[in-house]
């Protein structure tokens, strides 16, 4: 009974977690203009993150695809790096979406994680695997995830982690500041700038450009974002025409349109290719290699 009435009486602001870093010449990758916090490595405070969700009990989820040959060439390295970095200490789910069980094999983790793997099937075009993720997406947690998790990630597989990847990043809806784009001009953002497709955003606007490598939140947070991305990706089909960077184009619709409340520093989410400048503390998660010669032929 303590832990119920915890859960509802204390609340958690902003002040008593995050300071944020106050020395960039663009404001906006502090604090947004609608007041989103901007989280980077040292504005968060572990401690007091740490004692607020210590008698809530939540579970964090995780949606990876690995199909084809991203199954074998990336699956084992991101769980392995996610066990060992993804919400240390906390329950986890990781909802696995893979075209063939066959491929994958047992992997320990540790005590509070654990995995559910699914089939999908495996769509013909590459654009298509990356679009159809949001339709499944949102099957799943209607299906089963919203009753399972109290916070969800969606991720890319390429990717590694290398550092705490914690309870800072959580939030209702969760955004990530791409790599290469982060102290760019809104005009030369790469947004599907064509009238014709759902994902339009017009010459000029836009806050950032975020990466669909990673995106999450409340799972009715995550419904919504994965349900208007898939609708906008239905619709372009219909009429003939494919956003530039398919679903993160649509991605980037939505969150232009819905501001996300809280988002991820490139730390999040780094391109080790990327020259490094002082901004960039401490990397959390970083791009994997990408081959593709090997990954991009149609077997
Ligand atoms: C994708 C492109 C070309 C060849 C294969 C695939 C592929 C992707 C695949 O064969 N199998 C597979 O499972 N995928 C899944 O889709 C996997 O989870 C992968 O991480 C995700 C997105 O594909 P990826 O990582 O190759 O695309 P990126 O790294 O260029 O990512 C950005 O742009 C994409 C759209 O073009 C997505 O929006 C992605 O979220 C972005 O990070
Ligand atoms: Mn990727």
């Amino acid at each position: 009974y303590q832990c119920w009435s915890h859960k509802n009486k204390t609340e958690l602001h902003l002040s008593d977690w995050f300071n944020p870093r106050l020395n960039f010449t663009d404001k906006n990758l502090s604090v947004t203009e609608w007041s989103a916090p901007v989280v980077w490595h040292g504005t968060y405070n572990e401690s007091v993150l740490k004692n607020y969700y210590a008698n809530r009990k939540i579970t964090v989820g995780l949606t990876v695809f690995a199909v084809g040959r991203y199954l074998q060439f990336y699956l084992h390295s991101f769980l392995s790096s996610a066990d060992k970095f993804f919400m240390v200490d906390q329950k986890v789910i990781f909802y696995v979406m893979v075209d063939n069980f066959s491929t994958i094999h047992w992997m320990p983790l540790s005590r509070l994680h654990t995995f559910k793997v699914f089939k999908i099937k495996r769509e013909e075009r590459w654009q298509d695997i990356s679009m159809m993720r949001m339709k499944i997406i949102s099957e799943h947690i209607v299906d089963h995830i919203q009753n399972e998790v109290d916070f969800l990630f969606c991720m890319d597989v390429d990717q590694i982690f290398r550092g705490k990847y914690g309870l800072e990043t959580l939030g209702e809806s969760v955004a990530q500041l791409h790599t290469y784009w982060y102290k760019a001009n809104s005009t030369v953002l790469p947004y599907e700038r064509s009238q014709l497709s759902e994902a339009y955003i017009p010459m000029g606007e836009g806050d950032f450009y975020y990466h669909a490598a990673v995106f999450g939140g409340t799972p009715i947070q995550v419904l919504n974002i994965a349900r208007e991305c898939s609708k906008g990706i239905m619709n372009d089909k219909k009429n003939n025409i494919e956003a530039v960077w398919h679903d993160e184009s649509h991605l980037n619709k939505y969150f232009f349109l819905h501001k996300p409340t809280k988002i991820l520093s490139p730390e999040y989410c780094w391109d080790l290719y990327q020259k490094r400048t002082s901004d960039i503390k401490n990397i959390k998660l970083s791009w994997d290699i990408k081959n593709y010669e090997l990954l991009r032929v149609n077997d």
